[in-house]
């Protein structure tokens, strides 16, 4: 824990605002909810959030996302504000962006491309560098037109045809070659681990999955002694770390890899594919739930979306709700003084989310809370699966 610093706080930050789309039918709360999660994102890349916007429409504008009207108002903060960039909460088209672009004369982005940005930021392995320079070209294809009306626009913006296709042209023919040849470094990096993973012994594999920030690493570094990069900002870890670990004489390899997020950028989720591969080949899944956030259903169901697409819903999951000492209960306003807010461990065994998810955990990895529970079922799990897999090894228990 505690690494180096990933991104340096002295240079200036710049200065954002958040625009989001109200979709009919959606609650305030909901609204604040992906905002909230917008400004951690900006806030992980470096950047510092002075506004929101928001638009209530049926859905979002075909040429300019939020509608001209809005645009303007926000045009006109953008210039009294001094505002460095615009971040929109869903994905733009490369016409809107291009409109908007115009329009407010700032470094746009969109939540693909800032989701983007902190996974390059944050990529140590050579996979993981490639998997997100993959991301980012094949994100930036269909974009192209928005570079060169830039460069067109800087020259005086006459002749938007001509030269400029032939620009394009070659643009994309570059970016496409080098698509290919991250591709193919990728496979070699994929065959590469394969073999690593297939002259490993034949230990169970459990491996540690749930939404970004929700203590995954914290659990790894806790029960494997390790030192993963844990941290308070989103997407602390993009690499998948194996660690084989022995509770009491029983050895198995735990897995710790890059969290989910809501509208994950669907290039990301194929370029991570093989970085998840722990995942897909894992024996059993602890499906790690930030129980303090205030959305963590919503994020339940995010991980399972995500899990089904990756082929891994329908194994053998634990439920393990951590943060349990950070947990305020949604009644807490109305309680009288000297009530807690909180639930003790009785009560969260006796709460909805006990009986909705067996088998359920409640720990708390920071505090160290309620481990040996955790420890114990971990270790009944994987003893079963060995009895199961390997009936005549009396080795181990
Ligand atoms: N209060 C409290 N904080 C915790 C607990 N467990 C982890 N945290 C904190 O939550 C933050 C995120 O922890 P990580 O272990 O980095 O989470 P992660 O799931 O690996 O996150 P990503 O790798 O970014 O997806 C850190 O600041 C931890 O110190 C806990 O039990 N209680
Ligand atoms: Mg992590």
């Amino acid at each position: 824990m505690g690494k180096e610093k990933t991104y340096d706080t002295a240079v200036k930050q710049e200065r954002a605002i958040l625009v989001g789309v109200v979709r009919p039918g959606e609650k305030p709360e909901e609204t604040k909810e992906y905002l909230d999660e917008l400004a951690f994102l900006v806030d992980t890349a470096g950047g510092l959030v002075e506004h929101t916007f928001t638009q209530k429409m049926l859905k979002p504008d075909r040429g300019t996302f939020v509608g001209t009207g809005k645009l303007d108002e926000i045009k006109a903060y953008v210039k009294s504000e001094e505002i460095d960039m615009v971040v929109f909460d869903d994905e733009l088209s490369p016409s809107q962006l291009r409109n908007i672009e115009r329009e407010l004369e700032v470094k746009i982005l969109d939540r693909s491309n800032l989701i983007l940005d902190i996974f390059a930021g944050r990529a140590q392995t050579a996979q993981a560098k490639t998997q997100v320079e993959l991301a980012q070209l094949q994100y930036l294809l269909p974009r192209l037109t928005r570079l060169w009306t830039h460069l067109e626009r800087q020259k005086g913006g006459i002749g938007m045809r001509g030269p400029g296709e032939t620009q394009i042209e070659s643009d994309r023919r570059m970016i496409l070659e080098k698509i290919s040849l991250l591709k193919g470094r990728l496979k070699l990096i994929d065959k590469q681990n394969e073999t690593q993973r297939k002259n490993r012994a034949a230990l169970i594999r459990v491996a540690l999955v749930g939404y970004t920030n929700v203590g995954k690493s914290t659990i790894m570094n806790m029960i494997s002694k390790s030192e993963v990069f844990a941290e308070n900002k989103l997407f602390a870890t993009l690499d998948t770390t194996v660690r084989k670990v022995v509770i009491e004489n029983l050895p198995f390899l735990l897995s710790d890899t890059v969290g989910f997020i809501r509208k994950l950028p669907h290039h990301l989720v194929e370029c991570f594919k093989s970085t998840l591969d722990e995942v897909r080949e894992a024996d059993i899944l602890i499906h790690v739930v930030d129980v303090s956030h205030t959305s963590f259903e919503d994020q339940i169901n995010v991980v399972n979306e995500t899990l089904k697409d990756l082929g891994a819903r329908d194994k053998d999951t634990i439920m393990v709700f951590n943060k349990i000492d950070a947990y305020i209960s949604p009644e807490a306003e109305e309680l009288n003084e000297g009530e807690k807010a909180t639930l003790t461990l009785d009560e969260f065994k006796k709460s909805w989310m006990a009986q909705h998810n067996a088998p359920a955990l409640f720990i708390s990895a920071l505090h160290k809370e309620n481990l040996e529970e955790f420890k114990q079922l971990l270790y009944d799990k994987i003893v079963a699966l060995h009895v199961e897999r390997y009936p005549y090894d009396k080795l181990l228990y």
